[in-house]
């Protein structure tokens, strides 16, 4: 058995992670590490049942990353504060937890030469325009605008410097962004289906023109393995669907899925400094890999993500009244 160290486990992306491994890769004894902030969920974890092993504890703390280090084989390091918003108001987690956090289990993964893998977003890239089309590739160089893509950029160069100075064998990719299961109620996707259900109106920031590549979490997940089982050491890769979709489009698709009315939400006040548009060209991990993302018809994976959310109002209700009201305090 190969030994893997998930961190950020309760997570998102983490938590659909840990599901697709046992599932499909049941030769990894997983082991979580995860502080259970605000956005982890133990309940995310509870269709693992005793299969898994949970850690609840601090990426930053350096005794423990040390001692879950000596046993393990390969770190999947998921864990970080991720929500730009939050970001944008409170920027110290995310230097903590994103610079900070990385920088102890690099640290600890060399020097018991663990395999790392390096989870970012195509976020650090900055944004692209509107009217192009370009897209990011591994050879872009780094331009964040928010404290989170700043801190993810910061922790992606500390993995590389490890490669580097220190011989780490670590990986690295950056994704678009996710939807699927288990996703805080504070995103995009999931705080609109989750407005419907509650009787609310969805949200939309500015004019919704900026764009987003929609990523099923399956894919990206699936996109991980191959990386892990026949990444080259060193190396990043992008992963993205090629689905480029503007938030106003996904809003008036999602409505039209809960049957209503295409127009029946607020535009509120625009995020700061708003990135207009991310895509990833992900003719690497494509062509070296044979990555091929399964959720092509994202209609299809949001009506899916939408009968999650509506089936599994036991895991995000207590979240919803705490998320809108944070909402309402910066406006939107
Ligand atoms: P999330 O916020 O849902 O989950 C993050 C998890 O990390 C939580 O369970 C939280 O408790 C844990 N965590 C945070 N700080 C910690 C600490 N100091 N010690 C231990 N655990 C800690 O995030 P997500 O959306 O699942 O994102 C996971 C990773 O994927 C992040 O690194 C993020 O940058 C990256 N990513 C996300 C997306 C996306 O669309 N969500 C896209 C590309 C990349
Ligand atoms: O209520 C909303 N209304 C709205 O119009 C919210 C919450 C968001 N938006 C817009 C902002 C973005 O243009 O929707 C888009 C998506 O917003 P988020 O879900 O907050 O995602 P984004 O800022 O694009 O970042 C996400 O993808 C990259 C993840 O949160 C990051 O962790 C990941 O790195």
């Amino acid at each position: 058995m190969t030994r893997m160290l998930v961190t950020g486990g309760a997570g998102f992306i983490g938590s659909n992670f840990v599901h697709h491994t046992l599932k499909h890769h049941p030769a990894y004894e997983i082991r979580v590490l995860d502080s259970l902030t605000y956005a982890g969920y133990r309940e995310s974890l509870t269709p693992a049942g005793d299969a898994i092993e949970f850690v609840e504890g601090d990426i930053c703390d350096a005794d423990l990353v040390e001692r879950l280090m000596a046993g393990t084989d390969v770190v999947v390091h998921f864990a970080a504060e991720s929500h730009v918003d939050r970001s944008l108001h409170d920027p110290e987690p995310f230097i903590r937890s994103n610079i900070m956090g990385t920088f102890t289990l690099l640290e600890a993964a060399r020097r018991h030469d663990v395999r790392f893998h390096h989870i970012s977003t195509d976020e650090v890239f900055g944004d692209l325009p509107l009217d192009s089309d370009d897209k990011f590739t591994e050879e872009t160089p780094y331009n964040p605008s928010s404290p989170y893509s700043a801190s993810k950029a910061s922790s992606d160069t500390l993995v590389r410097a490890w490669v580097r100075s220190f011989g780490l064998r670590a990986t690295l990719s950056n994704c678009a962004n996710n939807y699927g299961p288990f996703q805080h109620v504070e995103k995009f996707i999931p705080r609109q289906i989750t407005n419907v259900l509650v009787g609310d109106r969805p949200k939309l920031y500015g004019d919704g023109v900026n764009v987003r590549e929609w990523t099923h979490v399956d894919d990206h997940n699936a996109a991980v393995h191959l990386i892990i089982s026949g990444g080259r050491i060193g190396d990043t890769y992008l992963i993205g669907s090629g689905d480029e979709r503007s938030n106003k489009d996904i809003l008036e698709t999602t409505l039209e899925l809960m049957y209503q009315e295409r127009d029946a939400y607020d535009r509120v006040p625009d995020r700061p400094g708003h990135d207009l548009r991310y895509a990833n060209d992900s003719t690497k991990i494509r062509t070296e890999l044979g990555w091929v993302p399964e959720y092509g018809d994202l209609r299809a994976g949001l009506a899916q993500t939408i009968d999650w959310y509506r089936h599994n109002e036991w895991w995000w209700k207590a979240q919803k009244e705490g998320t809108e009201a944070t909402y309402a305090l910066l406006g939107r």
